[in-house]
């Protein structure tokens, strides 16, 4: 018997690719894993179909795919793990769809098991259609809250590791699956967690175990391109929630980060706001040994372009020589002037021909009533720029309880919009 083809392939398939997708070779059987580790490959936040500004990055994306199989047809990779946000959107443009379905075969093709679970981003159902089928051909796409519990078993010399793919768990949608009132982010992951813990007790001594999830873990480090998530005023959970498992593969988060040795962001393989530009994007290339310990190494991303911002009044930006190295680059150029200089996006194009963003901050005192509505609101969340409305037109703010109906309000319209998403 070959010790690593998921379960599914054991019943009896055989499948061959359909003409017009795919190589036509039938699909697997996955490799036996016989080296005495388990190597996967973690990756998140694809967000395929989104735009960078104005650019289509679906061509960006297309060459990371690619590098996703080199990488794992040339370290040898036992697994890959995508941590959500496959798509962008709920209902993604169709080349995005034609990109997943070319991912999905590639993947197929190598015969290396893979697991991904929906984001944010993505719409559960609609990224769960077809799960089924797809995971005959040793793809695994785990959209369901209600299947936590069951992770995807794959084996290595030393015995069985089980993945675990946890889906975003949206509170308002998911807190009647785990049976926890007025849930918040930790409330659901912790429900969802005690289901894989109460799962692996129940499997041989010395299952290692993988968890995949789509969370703001405490200590992250957040950056623009993530869609806010909070709840009752929190949105992230503590890493604490993941006790008790061997690895944990995050997504959400678009930095690379280590909060613990073994709890882990891979970040977004592109960037897709400023605030990233001194992102390096990467995946993690991770080994679990028989003993479950881990062993990651950063695995760098294809970059399609540079990112800069640069700052200043638009005459020293254009005469500056520090900035040559920028001209190739996408640019954000953040203007000082005291006065709006004319024409600027087709004078800084002339010399930075891939500007994308131009932001107007005049170096003026910050108590000056004219520093821009947008620069006072930056950063601010909902809550707090609703509470200082409150303040701003009553002469005081909200107190405890006013300000629980505030958060009770924003959770409702947040909840509303993940539920009308569902009925759509
Ligand atoms: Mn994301």
């Amino acid at each position: 018997m070959l010790p690593c083809v998921p379960y599914e392939l054991l019943a009896g398939y055989v499948l061959y690719a359909v003409d017009g997708c795919g190589s036509g070779r039938p699909y697997g059987p996955a490799r036996p894993i016989v080296s005495g580790i388990m190597r996967f490959l973690h990756t998140s936040d694809w967000h395929l179909g989104r735009a960078f500004h104005r650019v289509n990055m679906l061509g960006a994306q297309a060459e990371f795919i690619g590098h996703l199989v080199t990488t794992v047809r040339e370290r040898e990779v036992d697994a890959v793990v995508v941590a959500g946000d496959v798509y962008d959107r709920a209902v993604p443009p169709l080349a995005a769809v034609e990109l997943f379905d070319d991912a999905l075969h590639r993947l197929a093709d190598l015969g290396v098991p893979t697991v991904m679970i929906s984001g944010n981003h993505d719409s559960a159902r609609r990224l769960g259609v077809g799960a089924g089928l797809i995971g005959r051909a040793g793809i695994h796409l785990r959209t369901d809250p209600a299947a936590c519990g069951t992770p995807v078993v794959l084996a290595d010399a030393h015995g069985d590791v089980a993945f675990y793919g946890l889906p975003y768990l949206e509170p308002a949608l998911v807190k009647g699956e785990f049976g926890v009132e007025r849930a918040g982010h930790e409330a659901v992951l912790g429900a969802a967690m005690d289901r894989v813990r109460a799962d692996l007790a129940e499997r041989p001594a010395g299952t290692r175990s993988v968890v995949l999830a789509h969370a703001f873990v405490t200590g992250g480090e957040p950056s623009d391109s993530e869609r806010d998530i909070t709840v009752g005023g929190v949105a992230s959970v503590p890493a604490g929630v993941f006790a008790g498992v061997d690895y944990v593969a995050l997504g959400h988060l678009h930095g690379c980060q280590t909060l613990t040795e073994r709890v882990r962001y891979s970040g977004s393989p592109l960037p897709y706001s400023f605030s990233e530009a001194e992102h390096r994007k990467t995946m993690w290339l991770v080994d679990l040994d028989a003993g479950g310990a881990v062993t990651a190494e950063r695995i760098d991303c294809p970059v399609p372009r540079p990112l800069a911002r640069i700052r200043g009044p638009l005459e020293e930006l254009l005469a500056d020589e520090g900035l040559t190295r920028y001209e190739e680059a996408w640019v954000e150029a953040t203007l000082t002037d005291t006065v709006r200089p004319a024409d600027p996006m087709a004078r800084l194009a002339a010399r930075f021909p891939h500007t994308l963003s131009l932001v107007f901050q005049p170096d003026r005192a910050p108590d000056d009533p004219d520093v821009s509505y947008a620069r006072r609101l930056a950063g601010r969340s909902d809550q707090e720029i609703a509470e200082d409305f409150v303040a701003h037109v009553r002469g005081a703010g909200p107190n405890g309880r006013e300000q629980a109906v505030l958060r009770d309000a924003f959770d409702a319209v947040r909840a509303d919009e993940a539920v009308r998403e569902v009925a759509r």
